[in-house]
């Protein structure tokens, strides 16, 4: 039975404390008991809602964790032994690597930068608390800005060497939706060699715990796809300058992209409030990273990643290609042409959905599977970036249909990972912190 606005409030509230390790919430129960780099900003996004202290404590966690080239590891390992493979042993971040802090475990790879929407979140959450709140929220947001200032030239200077505005990731991980069909031309060229150390896949176990099957997850030879790129970067002791010129995987990220674009403008109008020094580097940094994004645009607006080890341009029917209703910066017509797809049967128009909120990938493609992760479910923290986008672009309409969709799919007070587009039946790890942390944002 649906639950109503205010118990779901407090179901995701507890759903968040059961998660919560004290500085840091662990991504689910079982499945991943660690920090993951851009769940944190979304648990951040939705904890400022209930303590902009507590919202900070995380994102403070995840950034002691940065490396001295600047680099926000998409892992944190607690400090249990709470299985999860690739562990710290097989990552060797700190004994390969004198980049890697020395005072956390981490693992060696990215993920989207969303935390300095997180930043702007808080620092707007804040306005309505008390005062001493509110000067120890500005107080520590200066404390952590050279850092997040560091992530972001971090991210400009190393995974766009080039300057031109794509963002260069190394491995399907970096984007946060590893299996995507965004990655099946470029994994097929990602081929384990003879050297390939073997593994124990422990996602299969854990996700038995909640009722998952195999057939959510993905595949054991995609897996091996996932361990042997990070041997690779191993073999390069995760050296960014090698790693670009190396590695079998190398494309270039456009939904990434468009956050890194949105960041940049948060966080420069976080620096002028403050006064904080960056804001025309990051919006220097937005507009680059937008102008790369727009490029890849087809005529109806919709974005495209890049193979850049190939040269070749992956159009694929996945939730990537509304990036710039993110980075914004589409003329009026191709604007109009990208809402027009977003609303269409293609995406939340197709009859058959439960819920007319995005699918990962377009129901209509050839890839498509309502249940496999990110190659068809619904994922509650993409349906609240797009939301957060078409707010941000001023299309307040479609914002609030997708809007009152997603919590009416969240109502079932799950906070399941992923659902089913079809019958919106819960998927994946649950309670998943993110999903419970955007239900809270959405309500309040
Ligand atoms: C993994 C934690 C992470 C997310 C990713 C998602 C999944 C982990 O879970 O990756 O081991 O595959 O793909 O986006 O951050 O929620």
């Amino acid at each position: 039975m649906a639950l109503t606005r205010p118990q779901l409030v407090a179901r995701a509230a507890y759903a968040l404390r059961g998660n919560d390790q004290g500085r840091l919430h662990v991504a689910a129960p079982n499945l991943y008991p660690h920090m993951w780099s851009w769940d944190a900003a979304f648990v951040a996004i939705g904890l400022a809602r209930l303590s902009t202290l507590r919202a900070l404590d995380e994102l403070e966690t995840l950034f002691a964790a940065q490396w001295r080239t600047g680099l926000v590891p998409h892992i944190v390992f607690t400090d249990g032994d709470a299985p999860y493979e690739p562990g710290p042993k097989r990552w060797t971040c700190r004994e390969l690597c004198a980049d890697a802090p020395s005072g956390a475990s981490t693992s060696g790879l990215i993920q989207p930068p969303v935390h300095g929407v997180a930043v702007r979140r808080i620092l707007d959450a804040a306005r309505s608390a008390p005062a001493a709140e509110r000067r120890e929220v500005v107080e520590r947001i200066r404390a952590l800005w050279p850092s997040l200032l560091a992530w972001h030239r971090y991210l400009a200077a190393y995974r766009d060497a080039d300057g031109l505005g794509q963002l260069m990731i190394y491995h399907g991980w970096e984007s946060g939706m590893d299996n995507s069909p965004r990655w099946d031309a470029p994994y097929a060229a990602v081929l384990p060699g003879a050297e390939f150390v073997p593994f124990r896949r422990a996602d299969l176990n854990a996700l038995g715990l909640t009722g998952g099957a195999p057939s959510q997850r993905p595949t054991d030879a995609e897996y091996a796809k996932y361990q042997w790129l990070i041997q690779e970067l191993r073999q390069v002791r995760y050296d960014d300058s090698r790693a670009r010129d190396s590695l079998s995987f190398r494309v270039a990220d456009v939904f990434a992209a468009a956050i890194f674009v949105a960041a940049n403008e948060e966080l420069a109008t976080v620096a002028d409030e403050l006064g904080l020094p960056g804001a025309d580097e990051l919006i220097g940094y937005a507009d680059r990273f937008r102008h790369g994004v727009l490029a890849t645009t087809d005529e109806r607006g919709f974005a495209a990643d890049l193979d850049l080890r190939a040269g070749t341009v992956l159009r694929t029917e996945t939730i990537a290609g509304f990036a710039p209703l993110l980075s914004g910066g589409l003329d009026p017509a191709r604007q109009a042409a990208l809402l027009a797809e977003l609303t269409s049967p293609r995406w939340c128009g197709h009859p058959a959905l439960q819920y007319a909120v995005p699918p990962t990938t377009s129901p209509l493609a050839v890839e498509f599977d309502p249940v496999r992760y990110w190659r068809g479910p619904q994922w509650p923290p993409m349906t609240w970036l797009l939301i957060w986008g078409l707010e941000r672009s001023g299309e307040q309409e479609a914002a609030l249909a997708i809007r009152e969709a997603a919590i009416d799919q969240l109502a079932d007070g799950l906070f399941a990972e992923y659902y089913d587009p079809f019958t919106s039946a819960p998927l994946g790890a649950r309670p998943q912190s993110w999903s419970a942390a955007v239900a809270l944002d959405l309500l309040a």
